[in-house]
């Protein structure tokens, strides 16, 4: 007959190795998986493109809690800069991104401050 403590003993351990297994397997999904793989999983891709001193698409609308990333593919540096001042980026160069969370909804102007011409807006639905 196996004593109690035993019986308990093995149990915790059996838990323990199950929560460090999953800890592996979502760290590891979570460092396999590039940015553009988990947009596509997610079906919602929240991507501006800058190009040719112009965002696009320039209205873009998403719902709340999505995390929007704008990509320079221009060979001269840009930024995102909120008209409300809610987010800035820094200066972006080729090839470089900078995301940001919408967390609620209205309307979120933003231009590049290099270029104040360059506009854009997020539209945050709830
Ligand atoms: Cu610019």
């Amino acid at each position: 007959m196996t004593p109690q403590f035993d019986n308990d003993s093995r149990k915790s351990n059996h838990s323990l190795r199950l929560a460090i297994a999953f800890a592996v397997a979502t760290g590891l999904g979570t460092g396999i998986l590039t940015a553009r793989q988990v947009r596509a999983a997610t079906d919602k891709p929240a991507v501006i493109t800058i190009d040719n001193f112009t965002f696009g698409p320039a209205n873009l609308t998403v719902p709340a809690g999505t995390t929007v990333t704008w990509t320079n593919h221009d060979d001269i540096p840009h930024s995102i800069v909120a008209t409300d001042k809610a987010f800035r980026s820094a200066a972006l160069d080729t090839n470089d991104s900078y995301t940001f969370t919408f967390k609620t909804a209205g309307t979120f102007a933003y231009f590049c401050g290099l270029h104040p011409h360059m506009t854009g807006k997020v539209i945050v639905t709830p």
